[in-house]
């Protein structure tokens, strides 16, 4: 069976209604991310952080995969599939995806500030400052902050190297040890990339100009039929 990886951003949400970072009214450009999205903003006001996480978890609950999500999760009716993600949302999971794997954390999750293996499944949940782990600490979102340690880059970096296919959907490749992983990509793969816009034309990778819902799925039907 040949081997796919499908490497996605926030860019590949937009549809389903969730911001992305970089975008003219994304994240980082209405809050600044010193103080939402480190270790540092954590330890001065964790219950600022609380609430950036709940509302975006909140927001999380009420929206649905679209119809990129859905194309890839198709793609696994005739290909070896893994979905390697910067995204946090579970909206890869929902679409039926099963084989995710998350760079950057998952909103749907809480950990615990003593032990960080002991992870907890929150679903649409808030986190409050009282809210303790089974051994009495304070529990946080799941989330890699920027200055912590990105998770699974091994084995992201290891199915980007063995993949027949690579589609890259929705980043701007701003993030780094993450951005990277596409330099893992074989001479031999066949190499797209799907974003609204980029800041410098992607060495060795087809892009495809427009927007994750309309191009993905003509990408996974080109793949499924052959082509
Ligand atoms: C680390 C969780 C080691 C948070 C995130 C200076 C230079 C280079 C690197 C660094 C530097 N200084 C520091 C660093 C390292 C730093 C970093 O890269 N900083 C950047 C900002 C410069 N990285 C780290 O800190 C990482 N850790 O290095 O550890 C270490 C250890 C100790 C001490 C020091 C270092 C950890 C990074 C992880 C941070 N957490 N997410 C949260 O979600 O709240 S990163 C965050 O950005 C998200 O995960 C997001 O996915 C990711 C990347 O953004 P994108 O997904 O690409 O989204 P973006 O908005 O940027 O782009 C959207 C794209 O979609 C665009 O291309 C647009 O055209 C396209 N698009 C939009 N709509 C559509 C679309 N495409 C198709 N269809 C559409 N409809």
């Amino acid at each position: 069976m040949e081997k796919i990886v499908l490497f996605s951003g926030a860019g590949i949400s937009a549809e389903s209604g969730l911001k992305t970072f970089r975008d003219p009214d994304g994240l980082w450009k209405r809050y600044s991310l010193e103080d939402l999205a480190t270790p540092g903003a954590w330890s001065r006001n964790p219950s600022l952080v609380l609430e950036f996480y709940n509302a975006r978890r909140r927001q999380l609950g009420e929206v649905e995969p679209n119809a990129a999500h859905r194309a890839v999760a198709e793609l696994e009716e005739q290909f070896a599939v893994t979905v390697v993600t910067q995204n946090v949302d579970d909206l890869h999971e929902r679409a039926g995806s099963t084989n995710v794997v998350h760079l950057h954390g998952q909103l749907n999750q809480a950990r615990s500030t003593m032990d960080s293996d002991l992870i907890l499944d929150l679903g649409f949940r808030d986190i409050v400052l009282g809210d303790l782990c089974p051994k009495g600490s304070q529990l946080r979102p799941n989330i890699v902050w920027f200055g912590e340690n990105v998770n699974n880059l091994e084995v992201a970096a290891a199915a980007i190297e063995a993949a027949d296919k690579v589609l890259v959907v929705g980043t701007s490749l701003s993030v780094y040890p993450a951005a990277g992983l596409i330099h893992h990509a074989s001479a031999q793969a066949e190499k797209v990339m799907v974003s609204m816009d980029l800041d410098s034309e992607p060495q060795r990778f087809t892009w495809l100009q427009g927007k994750a819902a309309e191009l993905v799925p003509a990408v996974v039907e080109t793949w499924l039929s052959g082509g």
